[in-house]
């Protein structure tokens, strides 16, 4: 089914084509760090391109390269302590309850703290550094330029040197699962270098088969024993000159044209990724099959399947002068009050683009950095965060028509079934499965380690919500009937949990965080743990109903249906506090800190949708009060959530100011204290000059979230209507966007002008009547009115 409606009365005048403004990320100089350098992407083997004249540096990245192992890091029996636990905090003895949770109801052993001896927990890891080492490093470079295009994922460098105009062009492919780079030349035999390997630690270089160059080595289980052991295989191909493999280096000499080939894999057998015995013999067939093809076939492969998704959705957006700038440039530009609503566009675009390039089904899912390290120990352990982060890079997924790119999210659902089983009953006596506030690539769903932040119970139900978004767009049944069983055990768990607070008669969770944020208890002392915060009632309340809708569809469960509607009804429902704001916990406790990052309170505003301006106009106000007193600053993240909020209070100029903030250009500097450590509170917050976000320190959700806030703007489709330009801000008074998907299966076409919508395409699978919002007025699209023009 199409529907084309045309506002024919107004006259479409051109929009200022973005053309490359919008997909390219330019520099005139080669980076000096991984936050200035070109990140590319297969879902599993990830490069950040540096592209020096002297030593081009590319760092390696494997999406499974993960140390630590496996553990037990439940307390058998801590749910023993549970009564005495919610006994104090419904004394309001909240800090005796930190205490014995600290005690008796943390994870067994160092959890994500990564203690020597006891660092089963592991992180994501470097798999290090690819160098090509040129050999005319003393003669002067001239009209040098370093690109990422994104409509078509390859980076390029090109620059003059003693009358030699080189090129080398860069991209990991899918199809064919390695990283390719291409080294030309205007000039026969003027290609020069040694290529070599290394990482910080644990690593030997060899040459094997004759021509390969190996680096292999094996990181630690964290009990001092042998864990995932890795290998990066490069392979050269010349066109004239020599090619030497020789120790632990590849040399060519007086090239023309060369091709290096890189494969990398593990022995990683986790919940996803290749499942691999021997990566040493799975990184020579890789690159044996690769070899057969040509440079352009390998590219042309790449290019259509990269396309494939990145087409799907177009966003055009007017250029202007600072357009034009190199990025870092345009970044400056635009933060001193140039207007380029194109850079939005760009932004946006690099959201999908790192989606598509971090996350294929089949492998693992975007980590805290997407798939891109350069450390032995990343920033929290590059793991899966579950109380906002790794749920965020997956926000673009359903509306920016990457669906199936949502996939190792959910596979990383249902691997925490089992071991969540496991915590539930030992912390809970509880049936079904839960999961907290940390995971990795190993099934951990035990508590944190530290009761200020560990206790929070709601990973496994927000994970959830995901199957239920991904249903609400797909419609996909069948999916549903396969993930039903996890939604279910989900719902179980938090029922045999809640229990009641004695006032309202309302049920609770406990103990539990409203996450990682604190409260003033009567006598000024501060506490973390409390009961029933309103983001898991919210949550809860979300879970039930999904759950039993979900049920109805499928045609299953009766009386359990009953039962979660039950439960759900009794919940302590959202309150609004003395002062107006929505109420972040049970009680309206002062906070030490009103602008804390995170928004948990706001969930049911957004992801979630129990709060919407037209079904509950008095909730979204208090929430609207609420997010004022947070304020526009905050860490990567929380800006790009206050994006999305804002979008659904339908403030546009709101969602574009803190746009504007969030592209604010940043250093890696400005990201610390002078005791080294990180700012939480939107000191050093921004975008790096590769755009990458800048939480500090780079932090990939807040690139998905604001690439979903942008989306937001355009599209909502949360109320049962679909919604055209619900949050469109005067900056961006003409544009054009096309392929953003809908929640009952839509695919959605706007164009306006003016701020007013001209015209727009819906096409679904089915002709199903619908209703769409269009410049302030409900129409129901009537299947007489649908043309397929
Ligand atoms: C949560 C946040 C931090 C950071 C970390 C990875 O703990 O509160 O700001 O994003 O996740």
């Amino acid at each position: 089914m199409k529907l084309r409606h045309t506002l024919a009365s107004l006259v479409l005048i051109g929009i200022a084509l973005a053309g490359d403004s919008s997909t390219t990320i330019w520099f005139q100089e080669p980076a000096t760090k991984l936050q200035e350098a070109l990140p590319l992407g297969n879902g599993r083997i990830g490069a950040m391109i540096f592209g020096g004249t002297d030593e081009d540096r590319i760092i390696l990245n494997e999406s499974s390269l993960w140390s630590g192992s496996k553990q037990d890091s439940d307390r058998p029996g801590a749910y023993e302590f549970l009564p005495e636990i919610r006994k104090l905090l419904l004394e309001g003895r909240h800090l005796e309850a930190e205490k014995l949770v600290n005690e008796k109801f943390v994870c067994n052993g160092s959890g994500s703290g990564n203690k020597p001896g006891d660092a089963a927990f592991g992180c994501y890891q470097t798999l290090g550094n690819l160098r090509l080492k040129f050999d005319d490093a003393s003669t002067p470079v001239e009209g040098y330029r370093r690109e990422l295009d994104l409509a078509t994922a390859k980076a390029r460098v090109d620059y003059l040197r003693s009358g030699v105009r080189f090129e080398r062009e860069y991209f990991t492919t899918a199809p064919d699962g390695v990283l390719v780079v291409h080294l030309g030349a205007d000039k026969p035999g003027k290609i020069s270098f040694q290529a070599t390997m290394d990482r910080p630690e644990r690593f030997e270089t060899i040459v094997a088969d004759g021509q390969d160059l190996l680096m292999t080595g094996t990181l630690d289980d964290g009990r001092g024993g042998k864990g995932v052991s890795y290998v990066a295989r490069l392979r050269v191909q010349a066109r004239g000159g020599t090619v030497k493999a020789e120790g632990n280096s590849i040399q060519v000499e007086q090239a023309d044209e060369v091709v290096l080939l890189l494969a990398a894999d593990t022995d990683y057998k986790g919940f996803a990724g290749r499942r691999i015995d021997d990566p040493v013999a799975s990184t020579r067939r890789d690159l044996d099959l690769a070899a057969k093809k040509s440079f352009a076939q390998l590219r042309a492969d790449q290019k259509a399947d990269h396309e494939k998704f990145f087409n799907r959705v177009q966003l055009t957006l007017a250029e202007t002068a600072n357009s034009a700038l190199p990025t870092l440039d345009r970044l400056k530009g635009f933060e001193n009050g140039a207007e380029d609503p194109a850079l939005a566009a760009l932004y946006f675009n690099f959201g999908r683009y790192l989606l598509i390039s971090s996350s294929r089904p089949g492998g693992l899912p975007a980590n805290l950095q997407g798939i891109w390290a350069e450390e032995i120990r990343p920033p929290w352990n590059a793991d899966w965060h579950l109380n906002i982060n790794v749920q965020m890079n997956y926000w673009p997924a359903e509306v920016c028509n990457l669906s199936e790119l949502h996939e190792p999210l959910q596979k990383l659902t249902s691997s925490l079934v089992e071991p969540g089983r496991k915590t539930a009953q030992a912390y809970y006596n509880a049936r079904g499965w839960v999961a907290h506030v940390i995971t990795n690539a190993w099934g951990f769903t035990s508590p944190g380690e530290q009761a200020s932040w560990g206790s929070t119970t709601l990973g496994s139900a927000w994970l959830c919500q995901h199957i239920w978004e991904h249903y609400a767009f797909s419609q996909d049944k069948e999916f549903l009937r396969q993930a039903y069983p996890i939604l279910k055990e989900a719902s179980l768990f938090y029922m045999d949990c809640l229990f009641e607070e004695p006032e309202h008669k309302w049920l609770v969770t406990g103990p539990s965080n409203s996450p990682e944020n604190r409260f003033f208890l009567p006598d000024g002392r501060k506490a973390h743990v409390c009961i029933g915060p309103t983001i898991d009632m919210q949550i809860l309340r979300e879970l039930f109903a999904n759950t039993s809708q979900a049920a109805a569809v499928l045609g299953v469960d009766e009386d359990l249906q009953k039962e979660f509607k039950t439960k759900a009804a009794r919940l302590a429902p959202n309150q609004i506090g003395p002062d107006g704001r929505l109420q972040e916990w049970l009680l309206p406790y002062p906070e030490p800190e009103p602008t804390h990052r995170h928004i948990s309170h706001m969930y049911a505003l957004f992801p979630g949708y129990q709060i919407t301006r037209s079904g509950t106009p008095e909730l979204a106000e208090a929430c609207r009060k609420s997010l004022e007193t947070r304020g526009d600053n905050g860490t990567g993240w929380a800006l790009a959530w206050k994006i999305n909020c804002w979008a659904r209070l339908g403030d546009g100029d709101r969602c574009e100011r803190l746009l504007r903030r969030m592209l604010k250009p940043t250093t890696v500097e400005e990201g610390k204290g002078p005791n080294g450590r990180t700012y939480f509170d939107g000191r050093g917050a921004g975008s790096y000059a590769n755009l990458f976000d800048a939480h500090p320190p780079f932090q990939i959700d807040g690139n998905f979230g604001a690439t979903s806030g942008i989306a937001e703007m355009l599209l909502q489709s949360h109320q049962g209507e679909l919604e055209l330009l619900p949050a469109l801000p005067k900056a961006w008074p003409s544009g054009k966007v096309t392929g953003l998907r809908a929640r009952g299966g839509y695919t959605v076409d706007i164009e306006w002008k003016n701020g007013v919508v001209i015209s727009y395409l819906i096409r679904s699978s089915d002709a199903r009547p619908f209703k769409v919002r269009v410049n302030g007025k409900t129409e129901t699209a009537q299947k007489e009115k649908i043309s397929t023009s």
